[in-house]
């Protein structure tokens, strides 16, 4: 069965061949170097997969690309929609040089995402399944609702939403944890038509201001407060501090939806403004929890995300209905290989992209059982992931490497207690993960029999990009692999012009697909010009990509990331993943500065082990790792340590930040409102010249 697999290589996209190595590898031989690190997925896991084999991948990857109206409306078929779209099922323009940049999927035909997440589910049978699991930030806290729970639940929010005057096409901010009320706001909100637009509850008040400026919602729906970890968070008072600032540009919000929590703070200590704000549970429960759908067409807008951009206000990332319904669907479907007695957990909060298309719509619309979890997930302990894993025989585990690496750190004591028996496929998004980080993801959590999906993508793609499928070829850690059924990657040079076999340069993608986003809120020029003017004829994604002999795919993190030492392009994430191989090494974080005579030089925020001490001689031997795994050139040139790295609370590392420190422009920090924890700043600044 081997043998099949690497055959088969032969038919992978974009120049990927045989795999001579392939069998250094079953002999247990040293490996030249990471690119020749194969996973293969066993054979039961293979045999029962929805893509079993690299032949399966690429019949149908060749008719998606061959036949994209085909294949893709397919599987739209499987929906429900009130009227079927148009002729065509794609229209679009994707080359600047032809005008406006224009995406259309299934335009003409009318659905709603609601009634294709609950509504249809609870037709086919599933009404008495779970839909949300929901496990609560003090263990023992839980609850859980079924898909007709669910739907009541749904309605009722919907109605109250019309009741206030929310109409189609009107924008609604959620503010909110991770409690089930964030999944049921987004779906009441899609059943009316109307645009959410969630704001990540740990944003500052002024975050949250720009967002109700640019987007003036009819209402914010809040929470007044919550705990995480020990720390309970005053929502209420920051979206009062937020609406308050707004009305300073003009924009006022004529009704604040409070959901009441008193485990985190009492009715009567929370500050009200009467007239506008009015609690949750006062109003949702008088409504009626049957609610008519608001038909919409496939091209109507069904959500805002706010993302940050390099520079500039939020940029409002758009998306619409039907193309997004579909592609969050199927690509959920596949690279999780999901069966439906799965229980599904994404780490993710609603307040990120991840948590739409992967905690709320993907899962939703395959009708899988999802747990939302309110709390962090090293609170009381690093085991708490595992306890939860336990508790609901989680299946699958969706997560990001920055937490895989914070866990590596506590150590695996906290892994093993737990039986895990119940997982069978892993993920990670983010950011690239490192080979070492997933060996511990793959060895340690998965006890070596759980495919690992390194989903690549972003706010503006909607879904998985590229991505494995578990079960259909090996796998190397640390590369996101081949890109999912319609998606064609193209790697191009400075000119833009596209690079073939083994390559490395900037990641754009040829060709729309359905869960593409738009526009950018407002501002549809900005969005021409930051994603399809660089390289005419391309989506270009800001992520540099090397693609292997194999036709692997490697990302090397954002290029405004990329670091030229001497006329050396060298990715700081490659930089990272060889400091962090080292067994000392926790987490690291590199940035350029200038140099003399290099250009750039290679500055390093590294933090360490537990416990283990700073030493003259293991910053020369984490120079050495770094010599010895990608070269000589790439040695960083300072080694900072560092108690902990500015991150943000999506767990991003916050490189803005760390160039200042590098830079010693310390009165430059800018915006730091969105970090996790602000003292690490200070910590790092202090440490600087030891
Ligand atoms: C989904 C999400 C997008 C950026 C993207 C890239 C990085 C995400 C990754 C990854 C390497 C992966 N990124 N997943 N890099 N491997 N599996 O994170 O969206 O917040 O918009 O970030 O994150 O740099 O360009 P978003």
């Amino acid at each position: 069965s081997y043998l099949r697999h690497v055959d088969s290589r032969k038919l992978m996209p974009n120049g990927a061949g045989h795999i001579p190595h392939l069998k250094a590898v079953i002999l247990g031989e040293a490996l030249a170097s990471e690119e020749d690190d194969l996973v293969l997925p066993s054979k039961e896991f293979s045999d029962q997969a929805n893509v079993h084999s690299p032949e399966q991948y690429m019949e149908m990857y060749k008719r998606s690309i061959e036949d994209p109206d085909g294949f893709w409306s397919e599987i739209a078929s499987q929906f429900y929609w009130k009227q079927k779209w148009g002729e065509k099922v794609c229209d679009e323009n994707f080359d600047v040089r032809d005008g406006k940049i224009k995406i259309e999927w299934f335009k003409g035909g009318i659905t709603n995402v609601c009634y294709n997440c609950l509504d249809r589910n609870i037709e086919a049978g599933l009404g008495d399944k779970v839909a949300l699991y929901w496990e609560g930030n003090e263990p023992g806290l839980d609850g859980s609702l079924t898909y007709s729970q669910l739907l009541n639940q749904v309605c009722q929010v919907a109605n109250y939403l019309k009741d206030i005057g929310v109409k189609k096409g009107d924008a609604v901010i959620v503010y909110l944890p991770m409690i089930n009320e964030l999944p049921i706001t987004m779906l009441a909100c899609a059943r009316i038509g109307a645009v959410h637009s969630v704001v990540f509850a740990g944003f500052s008040a002024e975050s949250l201001a720009q967002r109700i400026t640019d987007c003036k919602p009819k209402a914010v729906i809040t929470c007044n407060a919550v705990r995480r970890g020990t720390k309970p968070i005053l929502l209420k008072d920051i979206v009062d501090a937020a609406i308050n600032d707004s009305a300073k540009d003009g924009v006022s919000v004529d009704v604040c939806l409070v959901y009441d929590n008193p485990v985190a703070l009492k009715r009567e200590d929370t500050k009200w403004t009467q007239g506008r704000d009015i609690w949750w549970q006062d109003v949702i429960p008088k409504y009626p929890s049957t609610c008519p759908v608001e038909w919409v067409d496939a091209e109507d807008p069904l959500f805002l995300l706010y993302t940050s951009g390099s520079t500039g206000k939020p940029k409002g990332v758009l998306h619409t209905t039907g193309g997004y319904m579909v592609y969050t669907a199927t690509t959920f479907k596949y690279a999780f290989d999901y069966k439906p007695s799965d229980i599904y957990w994404c780490t993710a909060d609603c307040g990120w992209i991840t948590g739409h298309s992967y905690v709320t719509y993907g899962p939703l619309l395959n009708g899988a059982t999802v747990l939302v979890y309110e709390g962090a997930p090293n609170y009381p302990d690093a085991g708490r992931c595992w306890d939860i894993v336990d508790k609901y025989k989680v299946s699958i585990f969706y997560t990001a490497p920055t937490l895989v690496r914070s866990l590596m750190r506590d150590g695996e004591a906290y892994v093993t207690r737990y039986s895990r028996k119940s997982l069978r496929v892993l993920g990670s998004v983010g950011e690239p993960i490192n080979p070492s980080a997933w060996r511990w993801f793959y060895n340690v959590v998965g006890d070596s029999r759980c495919p690992i999906s390194d989903t690549w993508w972003q706010t503006e793609t909607g879904g998985f990009m590229i991505t494995p499928l578990p079960g259909a070829w090996a796998q190397k850690p640390g590369s996101a692999t081949f890109p999912f059924f319609g998606i064609q990657p193209v790697i191009v040079d400075e000119k833009g012009v596209e690079i073939d076999g083994e390559c490395s340069g900037y990641l754009c993608i040829k060709k729309s697909w359905p869960g593409a986003f738009r526009t950018l809120y407002g501002d549809h020029e900005r969005y021409e010009t930051t994603y399809f003017k660089p390289f005419a004829g391309y989506y270009f994604s800001g992520d540099g990509c090397r693609r292997d002999k194999d036709g692997y795919h490697w990302l090397t993190g954002r290029v405004d990331d990329v670091i030229n030492v001497s006329g050396h392009r060298i990715g700081t994430a490659e930089v990272e993943s060889a400091l962090v191989s080292h067994p000392q090494c926790a987490e690291a974080a590199v940035v350029g500065v200038e140099h003399e005579v290099k250009g750039q030089g290679i500055y390093a925020f590294v933090t360490l082990v537990d416990s283990v001490p700073y030493s003259e001689d293991l910053r020369k031997d984490l120079i050495l790792t770094v010599r010895k795994q990608i070269g000589a050139f790439a040695a960083p040139d300072k080694i900072h340590w560092a108690p902990g790295l500015p991150k943000t609370r999506s767990g991003k590392i916050m490189r803005r930040i760390l160039r200042k420190i590098a830079a010693r422009q310390l009165d430059e920090l800018g915006d730091t409102s969105t970090l996790a924890d602000p003292n690490v700043v200070k910590q790092l600044i202090e440490l600087s010249d030891s």
